[in-house]
């Protein structure tokens, strides 16, 4: 009788485990109290609230950057809704675009772009407690433990910083937040007040999310006036890209568009809007959205 009190029990702590009773959990709470002074007690209190989220590893497992084709991928992005709200979006806030271009050299299109990409311009900044998707992808996600476990202990510094309650922060299944999706250790790195009320707030200040889009990419090599693609074909690629080029660190892009395969350049301000997403599929959704901006 005992022996099955027992194992109800576990069974009962196993259905029901938050985050407190994870292995990983007590080097994370000696971190946290030691190296950055947070109380123990409200530590231990944020991670009893938090749960694994299978969703998220499932998320995270199949990104459409990598599974779907350009032709789908470009659909969700590059359509009338997304077009028209992005040219609203830029009506809205000319004033501050015109501050940031002259400040940082970065076309209000291409900040729109990578805004309408990110939350259709503020919308959708994702439904996710940030605090259980660093968990999740911290401490189950193997593949990328130490990149998560690491924004989770950056998270834990921004919402003090900030004064946010990190329990009730939300954002992606990834654990970006704000109208630009940036995560812990972005926002605390290139977020900045554009606002002018001293304090960075990329989840309601417009002005906040359009700096801080623009200084980012500034700070990975943005070049005013410089181009994003160039447009060119396949003998020009092998041209541009012979041994010991000296172009060597453009890339060269390939993506099939209907019956047609297109070749592409990504030059210096393309490489800056990878910094921002690794994916090509998304700098090449970026580019094409913000020339259909323009028009
Ligand atoms: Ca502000």
């Amino acid at each position: 009788m005992k022996y099955f009190i027992l194992l109800l029990t576990l069974f009962s702590l196993e259905t029901s485990a938050n985050y407190l009773s994870h292995p990983d959990a007590a080097a994370l709470i000696e971190e946290l109290v030691q190296e950055h002074n947070f109380e123990r007690e409200f530590v231990e209190k944020v991670l009893s609230n938090a749960n694994k989220q299978q969703k998220i590893i499932e998320s995270i497992s199949s990104p459409a950057e990598f599974t779907l084709t350009w032709d789908r991928y470009k659909n969700i992005f590059i359509e009338e809704k997304r077009i028209a709200n992005g040219k609203k979006f830029i009506q809205d806030n000319l004033e501050t675009f015109k501050r940031v271009e002259e400040e940082y050299g970065v076309p209000k299109e291409v900040i729109t772009a990578i805004i309408g990409v990110e939350t259709r311009y503020g919308k959708i900044q994702g439904s996710y407690r940030v605090i259980d998707s660093l968990l999740t992808l911290g401490f189950d996600y193997p593949r990328r433990a130490k990149f998560f476990r690491s924004e989770l202990v950056k998270f834990f510094l921004l919402t003090r910083e900030n004064e946010l309650n990190i329990e009730e922060v939300k954002g992606s299944y990834a654990g970006a937040m704000g109208f630009g999706q940036f995560i812990s250790s972005s926002y605390r790195a290139y977020a900045i007040d554009y606002d002018g009320d001293g304090y960075a707030d990329l989840f309601n200040s417009v002005d906040d999310a359009i700096g801080s889009v623009a200084n980012y990419l500034y700070v990975h090599g943005w070049k005013r006036d410089g181009e994003i693609v160039t447009v060119t074909y396949p003998n020009n690629v092998r041209k541009i890209f012979k041994p010991n080029s000296s172009v060597s660190k453009f890339i060269p892009l390939s993506f099939i568009e209907g019956d047609n395969e297109l070749f592409f350049i990504g030059d210096d301000n393309f490489i800056a809007i990878t910094k921002y997403n690794i994916s090509h599929f998304y700098a090449m959704a970026v580019y094409y959205l913000s020339e259909e901006l323009k028009k």
